[in-house]
């Protein structure tokens, strides 16, 4: 896959490519990240990218001029890319989303700074993504964000059944983990982990993940379609809690 970012601060945002597995999907070749500094694409003596909002107010606005000189280079290079714009008006970014973006051969993400971008930017973009309601002073975390999210649904990126047990992809929230060492100041690991016992297992983690996200996440507890393991787990559940009530 190939992900393109075009940046004012493009240091900043180098960063996401030199830590943990996307680190070495870059080096396998699995994902092609490539950043661009906007002030390479402007013309002036001082590399100027923004100006003055026409119509008055505060703040200031991306200038129109780099972008189309950018997106006029980066196509002759590679092509027609889906270009996302990172913005708080966005498409809420999701695990669903995500692994949406994942299934585009090649994504350009543009990230805006000051109050937004020139209106007729928008001209070139795909699709508006936003990380979440809250204000940023620009978009270059939601631009990792982005492709931290996407990079996981890259096959290869990491392992597949690891993706699946993840929250979110069956509209649960994940079961606990626990490693070594078995005791740890008198706090055990549950007794069903160590028995060697796969179906017990699966079934006591489907429990803790129906028990988990029906208090803290009641929302995607009621939208979640039960499968037979939910089932058996749900039954379990609510026999152990009667059997401790009586
Ligand atoms: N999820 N920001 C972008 C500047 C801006 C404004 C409008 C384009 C259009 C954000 C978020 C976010 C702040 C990044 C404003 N660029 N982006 N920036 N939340 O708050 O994505």
């Amino acid at each position: 896959m190939r992900v393109g970012v075009v940046t004012i601060f493009p240091d900043f945002v180098k960063v996401i490519k030199d830590y943990g597995v996307i680190a070495q999907a870059v080096e396998n070749g699995l994902i092609d990240i490539e950043i661009f500094n906007l002030r390479d694409f402007t013309t002036d003596k001082h590399k100027v990218v923004d100006d003055y909002p026409y119509g008055g107010g505060p703040g200031m606005v991306m200038k129109p001029e780099p972008f189309f000189r950018f997106f006029e280079f980066y196509s002759q290079k590679y092509g027609k890319p889906y270009v996302l714009l990172t913005s708080p008006q966005g498409r809420r970014l999701t695990n669903n989303f995500a692994q949406e973006l994942a299934s585009k051969e090649h994504i350009l993400i543009i990230c805006g700074r000051y109050e937004g971008i020139d209106e007729r930017v928008s001209h070139f973009v795909d699709e508006e993504v936003s990380i979440g309601d809250y204000v940023l002073t620009g978009g270059e975390l939601p631009a990792m964000v982005v492709i931290d999210a996407v990079s996981r649904f890259v096959p290869g990126v990491v392992e597949e059944e690891s993706v699946k047990n993840d929250s979110f992809y069956n509209d649960l929230l994940d079961h606990p983990h626990y490693t070594r060492p078995r005791e740890i100041e008198g706090l055990k690991v549950p007794e069903v982990l160590v028995s060697g016992n796969h179906e017990e297992v699966e079934l006591w983690r489907r429990k803790e993940s129906l028990k988990k996200t029906m208090l803290k996440r009641p929302d995607l507890f009621i939208k979640h379609t039960f499968d037979e393991l939910d089932k058996k787990a749900l039954i379990s559940l609510f026999r152990e809690l009667m059997s401790n009530a009586q």
